[in-house]
């Protein structure tokens, strides 16, 4: 079966997505595009001779022409999309986060469990990087014994000017939280968060922060993020365990000897830093709709989860204290696979 896959909002990462499905994973067309800004997709899906521009976005989720819809839109728009994809039975990829408020990721987590079926993926790509794949491999296989402190670094070389202080969190940040569950395969419990002199490049936004999160089980995660660091995009992750600790190396495969120095390029932005991950996410989650399986990507569950630990961030903001991450009991449609892949 070829599936016939949409992208609604073809914004940055809904024109990657579009030209990954095309061009890099198989088994799938591009039949349907949205966005606000018609010649925007229509330059998204120039070339892909199947993929109509749709004038509505919940016209083109109830096409009988469409299987599966990718939803990259502004967050705002992610509920609203992913609801009527859940209506409309049809397997969704939404990129992160699953809705920027837990009383949104809660009305997607009730139409999905209230529909029985699991259609909702959740673009949290880093568990398709093959790096973090090794990370988990490692921890699951004992390599390190029982993880005991978690270092992350999270760097963009700038952002655009005005950024809220709180979307450090909320579209950065989210991305560890996430990480986090997944490798220490436990649900995060507190959240505290430390304004650190600001840089000079990011006022009036506070810019780094530094987040300290503690498991359930008690691992405390340090988490560097800064959004204008100034020279490149990083993500650095280090795990440390009873015997051992386990580190994320550079990703880029050369080291360039000269002026005597020894150098290894760094990608812009995300997107080259994640770009096999982005392809590994993508075949995965159209082998799963092909096969009419649920996916191994990040559920609707890891989604709330992530948005859940988010929010308390956004409270630890403003109150200087640890915050607590609440959460619902987990839903029986959410237990098997209860971090997804591996
Ligand atoms: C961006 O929205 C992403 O999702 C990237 O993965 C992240 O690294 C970046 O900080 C965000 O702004």
């Amino acid at each position: 079966m070829t599936v016939r896959a949409a992208v609604i909002g073809t914004g940055i990462m809904g024109a990657e997505h579009a030209r990954l499905l095309e061009r890099q994973v198989s088994g799938v067309v591009v039949t349907g595009a949205f966005d606000v800004d018609t010649e925007r997709c229509r330059q998204a899906v120039a070339g892909m001779p199947s993929a109509r521009v749709f004038s509505d976005p919940i016209e083109l989720i109830f096409d009988p022409g469409i299987d599966a819809v990718v939803i990259a839109s502004a967050d705002l728009t992610h509920e609203r999309f992913a609801l009527a994809a859940i209506a409309a039975g049809k397997p969704v990829l939404c990129e992160k986060p699953l809705a920027p408020d837990i009383a949104g990721c809660e009305r997607i987590l009730a139409a999905e469990v209230a529909a029985g079926r699991r259609l909702v993926s959740v673009g949290f790509m880093r568990r398709f990087d093959p790096g973090h794949r090794q990370l988990k491999q490692a921890l699951a296989g004992g390599d390190i014994g029982t993880a005991l402190l978690m270092h992350c670094v999270h760097r963009n070389r700038s952002a655009p000017a005005g950024q809220p202080t709180a979307s450090l969190i909320t579209g950065s940040a989210v991305h560890e939280f996430d990480a986090a569950r997944w490798l220490l395969d436990d649900e995060l419990a507190t959240v505290t968060v430390h304004r650190p002199r600001s840089s000079r490049r990011s006022s009036p936004t506070a810019d780094p922060l530094f987040l300290v999160v503690e498991s359930s089980a008690g691992v405390l995660v340090d988490i560097e993020v800064f959004l204008n660091c100034g020279y490149g995009y990083e993500v650095r992750c280090e795990v440390v365990g009873e015997d051992g600790t386990v580190f994320l190396d550079a990703p880029a495969a050369t080291a360039v000897r000269g002026a005597a120095g020894i150098s290894r390029s760094l990608a812009e932005d995300w997107r080259p830093r994640f770009a096999e991950a982005y392809r590994c996410e993508l075949q995965e989650w159209i082998d799963s709709v092909a096969a009419g399986a649920v996916s191994c990507l990040a559920s609707t569950w890891d989604g709330y989860a992530a948005t859940a630990a988010a929010q308390a961030g956004v409270a630890a903001l403003d109150s200087g204290r640890a915050e607590p991450v609440r959460l619902p009991p987990r839903p029986e449609l959410y237990g098997a696979e209860l971090y997804g892949a591996e």
